[in-house]
């Protein structure tokens, strides 16, 4: 699932953010995120930088994960330049179910 972090909060500038992702753990496998960031060296010239936030352990509760990024950009380059940050999970679980996503600096 993608996300458009508004422009009037962070634009094409690097920016110390914290990203915290409420989530129903369910399944097996990774969850994370990529993320447009101010490393040009990352794919794309940094569109998709990647952080990984969680282990799911099929616990079936509610939890939370936070991601603390240095490089933040969100200078809405991702997905045809409409949004700023996707959260992904593992491939074989039956979707990620996430409540609540925050985003501060
Ligand atoms: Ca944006």
């Amino acid at each position: 699932m993608y996300f458009d972090v508004n422009d009037e909060f962070i634009y094409r500038e690097p920016t110390k953010v914290l990203i915290t992702i409420e989530y129903f753990d369910a399944g097996a496998g990774e969850m994370g995120i990529e993320y447009d960031s101010s490393d040009f060296t990352s794919r794309d010239e940094g569109r998709w930088k990647d952080a990984f936030g969680a282990e799911l352990r099929n616990a079936n509760i509610w939890k939370t994960t936070s991601f603390e990024l240095d490089d933040a950009y969100f200078g809405n380059r991702q997905h045809d330049d409409l949004s700023d940050f996707r959260i992904w999970g593992p491939e074989e679980s039956q979707g990620l179910c996430v409540a609540r996503v925050t985003v501060s600096k």
